[in-house]
């Protein structure tokens, strides 16, 4: 039986981009209309580019439903690529510096960056955001919820309180045209957005997502490979220019004390309903994971984006075909696609924790799925209550 997983497929300007995901346990109703949505909210944010006016992303399900309910077999989805010119749009020979262009001409035996910056290009996120969102349909089923939001733009920072649930956070990202939960930041991140398009340049930033609703135990020490830190590091630092991950507290662990990085545990029965089965902690510099497994507190991942590496103005670079020196090519671009870029990250994040549910829950139907996770919280919350109570 296949593990959850997905693939993408698709150019830039190809046909379309494609996402087949295996795995999905049957009888999980499959919302169209909120698939969409992450779709659009991918589309959107401030400094996106001309493109975006072009594209109307939206799904086309094209296996793996009957009458709206999953059905366990593989669920292919089409986002069709209005832009689809891939056999006319014009060779590139001048690399961006920063893009796949160079790394990709050379590993391709070519002189033409064309085929390589048609699939590395951000546009395959439009895949990994609807896979996320059939997988946030899952996590929904379980109570767990993912939100993504931009922390800082530039050096633009926002302040964005460790102790906001998920509703809160939603509705205030929802409220920015950068997606950032913080209004004040938001007006100048705005601005320094404009200022970079005045000075014909790019911005990165930071994206966060936090993830709510977990209980303890999802991911394994075991293997290596089932670490679930790792994997949410890996999801997380394959999004087209993120240059550096970090969990929790992440690398401010290095400069302190173990007695001021660590969150002490606590055990308050009046929430032993709660995700946490009760176990509270007044600090979450782990970010929700130890050992490789989540330990009942919110999920807290970063990711810092670099720049766009298209400038309007260019970089120095190299003709590959004649070896002289130019300036990169420009292609139409975006000035900055931060926000885009916490909406793939909250859905890459989805996709690896409905994994990890999936494989410790299993099931082929959502029903059993369900039950053995009504199986092991009441065995856990028994455990904690003392052994003799362990089922
Ligand atoms: C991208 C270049 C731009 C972006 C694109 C990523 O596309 P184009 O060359 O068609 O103007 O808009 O992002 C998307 C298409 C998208 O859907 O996010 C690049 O070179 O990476």
């Amino acid at each position: 039986m296949a593990n959850l997983d997905y693939r993408t497929a698709g150019e830039s300007h190809g046909q379309a981009v494609v996402v087949l995901i295996e795995g999905l346990p049957a009888g999980l109703r499959i919302d169209e209309a909120a698939i969409n949505e992450a779709l659009r909210r991918r589309q959107g944010g401030f400094g996106r580019g001309g493109r975006m006016k072009i594209e109307q992303d939206a799904v086309n399900i094209l296996s793996g439903i009957r009458g709206g309910v999953s059905l366990a077999s593989p669920m292919a989805i089409q986002i069709a690529n209005k832009d689809w010119r891939i056999d006319t749009a014009p060779a590139i020979h001048r690399p961006r510096p920063g893009h796949a262009d160079f790394a990709g001409a050379m590993k391709y035996l070519t002189t033409d960056c064309r085929g390589v910056l048609e699939r590395a290009s951000a546009r395959e996120t439009a895949g990994r955001v609807a896979a996320g969102a059939v997988a946030a349909l899952l996590l929904r089923e379980f109570g767990i919820e993912a939100v993504g939001f931009v922390t800082q733009i530039g050096s633009v920072r926002a302040e964005v309180g460790a102790a906001l649930d998920a509703a809160a956070l939603r509705a205030g990202r929802d409220a920015s045209e950068v997606y950032c939960p913080d209004a004040g930041a938001t007006a100048a991140m705005v601005e320094a957005i404009k200022r970079a398009k005045a000075d014909k340049d790019t911005l990165g930033g930071i994206v966060e997502v936090r993830a709510f609703g977990l209980p303890p135990g999802l991911g394994s020490c075991m293997r290596w490979q089932d670490k679930l830190d790792g994997r949410i590091l890996g999801a997380v630092g394959s999004i087209q220019a993120i240059k550096g991950v970090e969990i929790g507290l992440g690398f401010g662990c290095a400069e302190r004390p173990g007695s001021r990085v660590h969150d002490a545990l606590a055990y308050d029965a009046g929430r032993r309903g709660e995700a946490s089965l009760g176990f509270v902690r007044q600090t979450n510099h782990a970010g929700g994971l130890e050992g490789g497994m989540t330990n009942g507190m919110p999920l807290v991942v970063r990711g810092a984006m670099k720049p766009i590496s298209t400038l309007l103005a260019g970089l120095e670079s190299v003709n590959l075909s004649t070896l002289l020196p130019e300036r990169s090519d420009y292609e139409r671009s975006d000035i900055c696609a931060v926000p885009a870029a916490s909406v793939v990250a909250e859905h890459v994040v989805a996709f690896e924790l409905a994994r990890a549910v999936v494989e410790k829950f299993g099931g082929d139907t959502l029903g059993e799925a369900r039950a053995a996770w009504a199986h092991y919280l009441a065995a856990a919350r028994g455990q904690a209550e003392g052994p003799d109570k362990q089922t």
